[in-house]
């Protein structure tokens, strides 16, 4: 990328957006166009046209989306699928016309049939039926995979697609709720801390597969396809390994400092069994990740001690 010419992140206050902004302030862009959703509703068509004519970047990294974890996902799936899909729709049909150099699409490793053969290989999508919990985010990501091929395909327009595993980072959401797994275990654990509880219920059963990757080590990942990658259909990024949630609650306790005992309440949902990313395609480009887990743990941790009042809730 020129690191004098104009991008645009779309959803640079979220957690992935925010990372990508200050990986490129980093590596010297001097150019960064952001708009809050106060500003530009990126559901809004006509107001979307409207921001690329007034700015014409010369780049896109499309990081804004409805996010959340298994619950909200599984209660809120006409918003997850709405949203989504024309928040897509909308900067990808908005930068084919506005002749956007290069676009980058970011989703999720939800998009895969629940039942994918493992490591997943960017050739399962749409092999299979989806998992129920998050069918509605799935198909809008997998929508607009397939309007950057489109575009590719149709019009010549360099739009790329990648679909990383479970993130994590500084600015998550921490909502009880609403959240994902890992900031909900670390806030759920820090609570049950201060009060000096001597047990802990977790949703599920504890025995799904997941793979983390911070946000950090995603917003490299996209600096270098943005400058190496280019080709129709979308890539994987991810850590290449995986581990349970049981696990996975075992390290956020170490991290926290909680000693109780923890349980697991299977009455609410595990989601997809495993679904760890084959990332063969993206270490060919040359890129690992540089966060390891219990390092990216403790300093999810040290932010939200820092930031837990205001952290996204
Ligand atoms: O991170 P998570 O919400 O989403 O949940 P998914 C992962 C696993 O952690 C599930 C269990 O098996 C949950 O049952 N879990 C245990 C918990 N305790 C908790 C808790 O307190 N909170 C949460 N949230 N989970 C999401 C998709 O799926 O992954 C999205 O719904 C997106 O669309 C995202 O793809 C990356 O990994 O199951």
């Amino acid at each position: 990328m020129d690191r004098t010419a104009k991008i645009y992140v779309a959803g640079h206050r979220g957690m992935v957006g925010s990372a990508i902004v200050r990986a490129l302030q980093a590596a010297g862009h001097t150019r960064i166009v952001v708009r809050t959703s106060a500003e530009l509703d990126l559901r809004d068509g006509a107001a979307v046209r409207a921001f690329y004519a007034q700015e014409q970047p010369a780049y896109v990294i499309m990081a804004a989306a409805r996010v959340g974890g298994i619950h909200h996902n599984a209660t809120a799936p006409y918003d997850f699928l709405y949203d989504n899909l024309a928040m897509s729709a909308n900067v990808i049909d908005g930068a084919r016309h506005a002749g956007v150099q290069k676009l980058l699409f970011l989703g999720s490793s939800c998009i895969y049939p629940k039942f994918a053969p493992q490591p997943i290989q960017e050739s399962a999508l749409l092999t299979g039926p989806l998992e129920a919990t998050n069918e509605a985010y799935a198909v809008a990501k997998i929508a607009g995979i397939k309007l950057c091929t489109f575009a590719r395909q149709q019009y010549g327009c360099d739009f790329i697609s990648a679909m990383p595993c479970n993130l994590y980072g500084l600015g998550d959401n921490f909502s009880l709720q609403n959240s994902h797994v890992l900031p909900a275990l670390i806030r759920k654990m820090h609570e049950a801390k201060l009060r000096g509880d001597g047990h802990l219920k977790l949703w599920g059963t504890g025995t799904p597969l997941r793979e983390f990757l911070h946000a950090d080590d995603v917003a490299e990942a996209c600096l270098m396809l943005m400058d190496r990658y280019s080709e129709a259909g979308h890539i994987n990024i991810g850590s290449g390994e995986d581990l349970s949630i049981r696990e996975l609650a075992q390290k956020v306790a170490a991290t926290v400092g909680f000693t109780g005992q923890l349980a697991f309440d299977s009455s609410m949902p595990d989601g997809t069994p495993r679904k760890l990313m084959d990332v063969t395609r993206i270490q060919g480009l040359g890129w690992r990740p540089r966060i390891g887990l219990d390092e990216g743990l403790r300093g999810v941790y040290a932010w939200y001690l820092a930031h837990g009042a205001e952290a996204r809730q």
